[in-house]
């Protein structure tokens, strides 16, 4: 039997590489965002299916994973990004609920309507892309480190609570990977989300995919909790070597 992935945001960057890498080694994969235009060529491409999902909105939610099958071995839970880099003193309250929303509610409201599809599957598999903004913090970063630790915090947890369940749980922290992250950070300004990326080689969209992909085909028993990925130009999330 085929077996079955979720990927939410899979419209374009991390998500659109890993559905594509699952694609490649057998899945079936259902993809999900908000522009299904791009979503239905990704989807033509790789034999998918694409559905609309605004990981926002419990009902786009419920109607998403109605639209799946009953079993359901990988969820990737993808679908976010940061809005803005205010200081403290300057916070956007529609920005800092709009990560929340995003980064944290969005993948636990998924997760949560998509678990007796996982529990069916007698081999469920949960994939949380976290950040390494859940592992540091950085001036004007406050809205998404603070929403990355939290989504660390609801990652471990499902661990916890799936404990004794054939359900694994794996978080994987990128630092940077070059996408369309900074260009929705910025507010689509592409000078400034350019210079993120400048005199450096930051990782790509396949690079993270093909951990995702790495750690969904370790046999049923082995549990990758948690990796942290960066540039080799990276070693921490403001300390960046530039040519
Ligand atoms: P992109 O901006 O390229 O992709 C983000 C994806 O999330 C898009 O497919 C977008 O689809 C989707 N998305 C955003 N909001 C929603 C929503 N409300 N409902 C459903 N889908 C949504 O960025 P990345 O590929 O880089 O980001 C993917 C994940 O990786 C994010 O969680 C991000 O925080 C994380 N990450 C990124 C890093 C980086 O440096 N790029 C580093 C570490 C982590 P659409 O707009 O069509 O809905
Ligand atoms: C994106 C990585 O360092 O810009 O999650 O926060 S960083």
């Amino acid at each position: 039997m085929q077996k079955i992935a979720v990927v939410t945001g899979a419209s374009s960057g991390i998500g659109a590489a890993t559905a594509r890498q699952l694609a490649t080694v057998g899945f079936k994969v259902f993809l999900g965002a908000r522009r299904l235009d791009r979503l239905e060529s990704l989807a033509a491409e790789i034999s998918g299916t694409a559905h609309p999902l605004d990981v926002t909105d419990p009902i786009s939610v419920t109607t998403f994973v109605a639209q799946l099958p009953e079993q359901v071995h990988v969820l990737v839970n993808n679908a976010g990004g940061a809005f803005g880099l205010e200081p403290i003193t300057e916070l956007d309250e529609d920005h800092w609920l709009s990560m929340y929303q995003t980064n944290v509610l969005g993948l636990a409201r998924v997760t949560k309507y998509l678990f007796p599809r996982l529990e069916a599957s007698g081999n469920g598999h949960v994939v949380n892309i976290g950040s390494i903004a859940g592992l540091e913090t950085y001036p004007g970063g406050a809205g998404y480190t603070a929403a990355k630790h939290a989504v660390r915090a609801v990652n471990d947890t499902m661990r916890l609570e799936w404990f004794g369940k054939p359900i694994r749980v794996t978080e994987i922290d990128p630092g940077l990977v070059e996408t369309e992250f900074s260009l929705v950070r910025f507010d689509g300004d592409t000078e400034k989300a350019k210079k993120v990326y400048a005199g450096m080689q930051p990782l790509s969209a396949e690079d993270i995919a093909d951990t995702v992909v790495w750690a969904v085909t370790r046999p049923a028993h082995v549990n990758i909790d948690q990796i942290v990925i960066k540039p080799l130009a990276q070693a921490r999330a403001t300390m960046v070597h530039r040519t």
